[in-house]
């Protein structure tokens, strides 16, 4: 739905923010430690909202972190524990740091209004409470939370688009291309060996060819998820092109690389492919040319050709192979 959500807040899509903001209602939760007053708020947005009510403050932490709630409607002047301080836990916890806080405050209780919207509380119901006061509140609130949420989810997408490759979620050519002279020049300064793989799917067409292009997608994405289990976090992996992948693999040494380029090598030959949701069974291999640095100056393009010298010759000697 995270995509969908972002696809459709396209920046030209003025209809979907409309749409957004005339959703009726929103989930509220109420924390509040007085069961009448409760009572009264419940039947105040009655219709309007979905109200769920905790009068335990370390229960409506963990309900807000695992639930999706709206909004939070904190009662000031709960008695059995301070409000204050769970308004002050909510705005550090970073699962609750986003979530709007209003609260409930009775007539005489001025100086603790200001500490709570001093602590980031967003805003103030004064009781007792006119109910369409509290419902205009709680919609702003509501309306507010979607659209930062929408924002997000969109600057986010654009930010994935931008460095990942759509179909398989590997770092794509352009994100990889813009770090690699960086980080040879980094290896270089602090001497370290760096080595670069690049790895072509063999006969990939005939891939197409007998099982269509769809089963050719998900031997891409499946052979992506492999290459992910069989390399390190700082490693690099990217999609070069159609059926072609490049892995970057910072302090790595030739024979370092020559075991990881084995154990990708063995992990896509050695269990068949299982696409189209179990029905067909696909036996892939993969050829693989290794580059590593030898005096520690090579630039990317001579890293990158002499990886795809190695790879041609890869294919030469017979395919599923590591060549260097
Ligand atoms: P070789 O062993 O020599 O590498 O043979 P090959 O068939 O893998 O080589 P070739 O480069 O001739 O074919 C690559 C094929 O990959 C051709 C192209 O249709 C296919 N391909 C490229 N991108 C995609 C993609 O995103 N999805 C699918 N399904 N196929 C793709
Ligand atoms: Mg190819
Ligand atoms: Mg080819
Ligand atoms: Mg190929």
């Amino acid at each position: 739905s995270r995509a969908n959500t972002s696809e459709q807040m396209g920046l030209d899509d003025g209809a979907f923010l409309d749409r957004l903001m005339h959703q009726e209602g929103g989930k509220i939760l109420l924390v509040d430690d007085m069961r009448s007053n409760a009572e009264r708020v419940s039947k105040q947005v009655r219709g309007k909202f979905e109200l769920f009510l905790e009068n335990d403050p370390q229960l409506a932490l963990r309900r807000c972190t695992d639930e999706n709630f709206d909004c939070v409607l904190v009662n000031l002047s709960m008695r059995t524990f301070d409000a204050l301080r769970l308004c002050a836990q909510m705005r550090s916890l970073e699962t609750t740091r986003m979530l709007p806080i209003l609260v409930l405050a009775d007539e005489s209780e001025q100086a603790r209004i200001m500490r709570a919207l001093d602590l980031g509380v967003n805003d103030y119901i004064r009781q007792p409470v006119d109910r369409n006061e509290l419902l205009a509140r709680m919609n702003t609130q509501v309306l507010r939370k979607r659209y930062t949420d929408a924002l997000r989810e969109s600057v986010q997408h654009t930010m994935e688009l931008a460095i990942m490759d759509g179909l398989t979620k590997l770092y794509n050519r352009r994100y990889m291309t813009s770090h690699l002279n960086s980080l040879l020049v980094a290896a270089q300064e602090k001497q370290k060996p760096m080595s670069v793989l690049l790895l072509d799917i063999d006969f990939f067409k005939s891939v197409n060819d007998t099982y269509g292009h769809d089963a050719g997608d998900e031997v891409l994405r499946e052979f992506s998820q492999r290459m992910r289990q069989n390399t390190r976090g700082i490693d690099l992996v990217c999609r070069y092109g159609g059926e072609e992948f490049v892995v970057v693999m910072p302090d790595t040494d030739h024979s370092l690389a020559m075991v990881v380029a084995e154990r990708i090598r063995k992990k896509v030959a050695e269990k068949p492919f299982i696409i189209h949701k179990g029905r067909q069974m696909i036996d892939v291999t993969v050829s693989i040319g290794l580059a590593s640095t030898l005096n520690g100056e090579e630039s990317q393009d001579v890293m990158l050709k002499k990886a795809d010298q190695a790879l041609y010759n890869a294919k030469k000697e017979g395919r599923n192979r590591v060549v260097s």
